[in-house]
């Protein structure tokens, strides 16, 4: 199994990124932020805990997050790999999904992590705002979505480097070549793989 996380603050590009690479490659997208947004429309109980989380831009907990990644992997584990979009965002989220692989006799192969500056980060979040209707776009949820990935998830570069996994990409380019940028890693870290 190719299995590969997109890992970056808020409106580095991972979600624009995830649709390209899972053509390319036959992945499933796995995008925790879509899961719950889905929650948040269905109106459930559990999407209306969600949202109290969400539209502040605060980490939902990670028991439900874990939830509803947990349901969705083990339904789809016949697929040739998974890319994971927004997730880990904490370090129990990331020992858990390593535990979960291990038993599925799995593992992460690569992390991709993109890099873009922060006055971008913040116009990019602006500018999609205009039209996503997403409530956590404002530009008072934005800055604080940017600190609490500083504090919570950034860390898990860390993580991951210790295990020899992570790729940097720099993500300060049009979305072609920011793509064009992540396949060169992708198709690197396969190349390795036959030799
Ligand atoms: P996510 O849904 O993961 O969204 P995101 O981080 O805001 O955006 P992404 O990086 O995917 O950016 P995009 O491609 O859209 O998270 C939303 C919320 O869900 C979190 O705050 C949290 O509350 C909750 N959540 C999700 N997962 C969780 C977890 N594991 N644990 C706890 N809570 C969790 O790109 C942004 C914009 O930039 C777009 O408009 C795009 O068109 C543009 N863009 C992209 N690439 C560009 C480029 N190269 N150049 C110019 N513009 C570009």
């Amino acid at each position: 199994m190719l299995n590969l996380i997109i890992f970056g603050p808020p409106g580095s590009g991972k979600g624009t990124q995830s649709a390209k690479i899972v053509q390319k490659y036959d992945l499933l997208h796995l995008s925790t932020g879509e899961l719950l947004r889905e929650e948040m429309q269905k109106d459930t109980p559990l999407g209306r805990e969600v949202s109290k989380y969400m539209d502040q831009g605060l980490l939902v907990p990670d028991d439900i997050v874990w939830r509803e990644l947990y349901e969705y992997v083990t339904q789809h584990l016949d697929a040739p790999g998974f890319i994971f979009d927004g997730f880990p965002r904490t370090i129990v989220q990331a020992k858990a999904l390593d535990h979960l692989l291990q038993e599925k006799e799995s593992h992460i192969c690569l992390v991709i992590s993109v890099e873009v500056k922060e006055e971008e980060l913040f116009s990019r979040l602006m500018g999609r705002g205009e039209d996503s209707g997403r409530s956590d776009d404002s530009a008072e949820i934005a800055r604080r979505r940017l600190q609490i990935y500083k504090d919570q998830t950034f860390p898990l570069i860390s993580y991951y480097k210790a295990q020899g996994k992570i790729v940097s990409i720099d993500g300060m380019a049009p979305v072609e070549e920011v793509f064009s940028r992540i396949c060169n890693a992708v198709d690197g870290f396969l190349d390795k793989q036959k030799v």
